[in-house]
């Protein structure tokens, strides 16, 4: 049964059905299933399928944009769901995190963010297209231990690395640890550009900013 469910949500995300996504949703978490469950078995492998058919044609940019909002909407449920039931009460630390310059791309970032900040991170939340002097600037002043950086596409990769640059022209890189992540990036361009972590989903995102932020005894 809960099998099923998770497949109709795929489903429909597939479909673009938002509203149907959101109720979908909504009753899986009525039935006891744990929401990070419904975002990895469910919800990005609808959005992941729904990638394939755009870089093959058959979907439009349309489609993403229906199906996104389906996600964002089941997202809007989960999220407080998701700090709800890991918060913790001592802050292992304070994380900058955004999607760089000239990406949209918003889901997995926000996601990373809601996680870390379920384990106790105080985040700013930067949002999408975030120039590299405003995250230089936030760093500055909120003397933050990590910064994030997502980028979903080849070509906004390139941004994560002028990121570390102006950090290291500022000074700041010794101070801040940097966390790279998104779909296309992998652990050798986090290793190619300097970057202190990398990793690949949100889950993973939370112990990599763990192991970067421990003081060391
Ligand atoms: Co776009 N898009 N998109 N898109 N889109 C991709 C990324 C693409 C792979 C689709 C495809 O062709 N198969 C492709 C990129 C190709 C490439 O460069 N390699 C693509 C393209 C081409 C484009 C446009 C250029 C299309 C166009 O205009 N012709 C355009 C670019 C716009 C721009 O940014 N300038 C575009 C636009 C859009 C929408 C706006 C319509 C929409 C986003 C809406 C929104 O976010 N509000 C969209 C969507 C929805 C997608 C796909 C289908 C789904 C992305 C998503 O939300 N996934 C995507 C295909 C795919 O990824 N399968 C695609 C769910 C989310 C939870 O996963 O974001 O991967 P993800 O995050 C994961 C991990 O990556 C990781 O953890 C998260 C949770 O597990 N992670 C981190 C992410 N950030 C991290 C940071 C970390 C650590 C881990 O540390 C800091």
């Amino acid at each position: 049964m809960s099998n099923n469910l998770l497949e109709q949500i795929t489903q429909s995300i597939i479909e673009g059905e938002s509203e149907l996504v959101v109720e979908l949703t909504r009753q899986a978490i009525d039935s006891g299933m744990e929401p990070i469950e419904v975002i990895d078995n469910a919800l990005i492998p609808g959005m992941d399928i729904v990638g394939e058919k755009f870089s093959s044609g058959e979907y439009f940019l349309p489609n993403l944009i229906i199906s996104a909002e389906g996600m964002k909407g089941a997202m809007d449920l989960l999220e407080p769901l998701l700090r709800e039931r890991q918060q913790t009460s001592r802050s292992p630390g304070k994380v900058v995190i955004g999607t760089v310059q000239g990406d949209i791309h918003e889901i997995g970032k926000s996601l990373v963010g809601t996680m870390l900040s379920a384990n106790g991170f105080s985040v700013y939340d930067l949002g999408i297209d975030v120039p590299v002097e405003e995250f230089v600037a936030k760093i500055k002043e909120t003397g933050a231990d990590l910064l994030g950086l997502s980028a979903l596409l080849t070509t906004t990769m390139e941004v994560q690395r002028e990121v570390i640059d102006a950090l290291k022209r500022e000074g700041l890189k010794d101070s801040v640890k940097v966390m790279v992540g998104g779909a296309p990036v992998t652990r050798s361009w986090a290793d190619e550009i300097g970057a202190d972590g990398y990793a690949e989903d949100a889950i993973g995102a939370v112990s990599v900013a763990m192991q970067l932020v421990k003081k060391p005894a």
